[in-house]
């Protein structure tokens, strides 16, 4: 089928972006791979799965009559809510007519003759575009650990963001789980709650802090709606889009009285402000990264009675946000439960998986249930997945061996006719905010060029190496850049994803909103049009 624009995946962005795209009146389809909406919150249904962000910040702002109609009904929602919330906004806006579920895109390939492109699904079947949007998402490839024998497990076994669709109970079961990244550290304190035996096999632990959720009463539920305008309002204004940003004082610019007091203050707020709002030097100064380093490791120590086991759960090699900070409840306090085992893997190696369980250098353990909680090939990895291929035939995937090259995040120099939603290099934060921009600057772009009788818009290769050097040294100069995680584009799980890269956009979102603005204001001028 021939289309005016296709979209990859029916997740947050791509919802969106096909209802902007319907707006006009432009033809649009969605491909998308699972049975249902949803994207992130379609795959990811692990126990415990929820929002880091503040729910009523991580909705959708674009209707006045959603935001009117739908309650949050807890301040970070858990999956389930979210997955009924897109599935809300799918039928409201008559969305899913224009979906094609169960549609894995296999390949892309941009054709010159003809300035479209030339899609194929899984099932063989294939259309063509004059616009490919992808909106994969940017943990959405999920991988397994390299380990000898996983197929051999004769018990149940399942990474996180496969999770089943039908219900998993954990009574009375002896259950494993492997990874403590957010992931993991929300199905740990999960199954925790029901699981007759869990061990833990953590191989690096995390910086954790307290999300404090708790269900929004109908005073609250009256105040949220009331300040809709304010907050999307302010979160514009932050500096990754959350309701938190940055204390404008150093660490050391207080005395060591208000210093301790801001964090414990910070520690005893919802959410990310501990990571997010914290004074401004921590991710960049060393020493005052130590400080509040130095901080959330007495919190564990307090929190975690054995102190051996309290070493184990406190991070050596990475100061406290330098990685993504998973937010628990009460995670700390499962170590104190005589149900729950930890493994230090990295002084007692996993040697294999067996048909009985997990063999480590110095025993076996039999498990009824091995949970994977080992991450994604992050940002680039989706894209990795599908075979698209620009104007000169070269593979995307190749033309990143070295790292993403993009214009803005949104374009590749080669791709024409192609725009990235959340890809690479663009500015992510609170993800659906960036998603309305994203898209909303996307939909401008696709006017022009259909206003303009258009049909090839390229990024040129100095828009690119400009933006892209910009990126690298904003990224570069963080103490995140020195630590291993899937944000500088490690996963030992991968081949050729050992070496840092800088693969997200780490400048504040108003200036990313600011330079993408100019580009549009100026008619595209750094664009090749034609
Ligand atoms: P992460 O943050 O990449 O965490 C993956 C975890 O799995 C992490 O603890 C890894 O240890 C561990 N891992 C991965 N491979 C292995 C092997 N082979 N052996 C042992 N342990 C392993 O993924 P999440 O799903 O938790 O979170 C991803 C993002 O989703 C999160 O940041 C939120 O933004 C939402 P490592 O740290 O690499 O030593």
């Amino acid at each position: 089928m021939d289309y005016d624009a296709i979209i990859i995946g029916a997740g947050i962005s791509g919802l969106y972006q096909l209802y902007r795209l319907r707006q006009l009146g432009i033809r649009a389809r969605v491909f998308e791979a699972g049975t249902g909406v949803g994207g992130t919150w379609y795959w990811n249904r692990y126990p415990g799965a929820r929002f880091d962000s503040e729910s009523y910040s991580y909705g959708y702002s674009f209707s006045q009559e959603l935001l009117a109609e739908w309650d949050w009904a807890e301040h970070f929602a858990p999956q389930p809510e979210t997955l009924r919330y897109l599935n809300y906004v799918a039928d409201k806006f008559d969305l899913r007519r224009d979906i094609q579920f169960r549609s894995r895109v296999t390949t892309a390939h941009y054709r010159e003759e003809t300035r479209r492109w030339d899609l194929t699904l899984e099932d063989g079947s294939r259309h063509s575009t004059g616009f490919l949007i992808t909106a994969i998402g940017l943990l959405s490839a999920p991988t397994m650990p390299r380990i000898e024998g996983v197929e051999t497990f004769q018990g149940q076994s399942c990474h996180t963001a496969r999770w089943p669709h039908e219900p998993v109970t954990f009574e009375g079961k002896r259950v494993a789980v492997i990874g403590t990244g957010a992931t993991g550290v929300q199905t740990i304190q999960e199954v925790a709650k029901t699981a007759a035996q869990l061990t833990i096999f953590q191989r690096t632990p995390n910086w954790c802090a307290p999300l404090h959720n708790g269900k929004i009463d109908a005073a609250e539920q009256r105040q949220i709606k009331a300040n809709y305008p304010e907050m999307f309002a302010r979160c514009q204004e932050t500096f990754a889009c959350f309701l938190h940003t940055p204390d404008p004082r150093a660490t050391f610019e207080v005395t060591p009285e208000e210093r301790e007091a801001f964090f414990e203050k910070l520690y005893a707020e919802k959410g990310f402000g501990i990571w997010q709002g914290n004074f401004r030097d921590i991710l960049v100064d060393r020493q005052a990264n130590a400080a509040i380093s130095d901080f959330v490791a007495r919190k564990i120590r307090q929190r975690v009675k054995d102190q051996a086991m309290a070493e184990k759960l406190i991070p050596k090699n990475h100061g406290f946000g330098t990685r993504r900070v998973p937010l628990e409840t009460k995670y700390y306090e499962v170590y104190n439960q005589a149900n729950v085992k930890l493994v230090d893997i990295n002084e007692t190696p996993i040697e294999r998986i067996t048909a009985a369980g997990i063999k480590t250098s110095d025993a076996e353990h039999a498990f009824d249930f091995i949970i994977y909680a080992t991450g994604f090939d992050a940002i680039t990895g989706s894209f990795d997945r599908i075979d698209i291929r620009g104007a000169d035939g070269l593979k995307l995937k190749d033309k990143w061996l070295g790292g993403p090259q993009t214009y803005l995040g949104v374009l590749v120099e080669g791709f024409p006719n192609m725009a990235m939603l959340m890809g690479p290099h663009t500015a992510l934060g609170n993800i659906p905010r960036s998603v309305e921009y994203s898209v909303d600057w996307v939909t401008d772009l696709i006017c022009h060029v259909r206003d303009h009788k258009l049909t090839r818009v390229e990024a040129t290769q100095a828009g690119v190496a400009s933006w892209t050097d910009h990126v690298k040294a904003l990224g570069e100069s963080l103490l995140s850049f020195e630590v291993n995680s899937w944000m500088t584009g490690i996963n030992t799980n991968v081949e050729g994803k050992q070496t840092r890269i800088v693969a997200r956009y780490s400048g504040s979102a108003p200036a990313y909103r600011e330079r993408c603005d100019a580009v549009a204001s100026n008619g595209y001028a750094e664009l090749a049009l034609a």
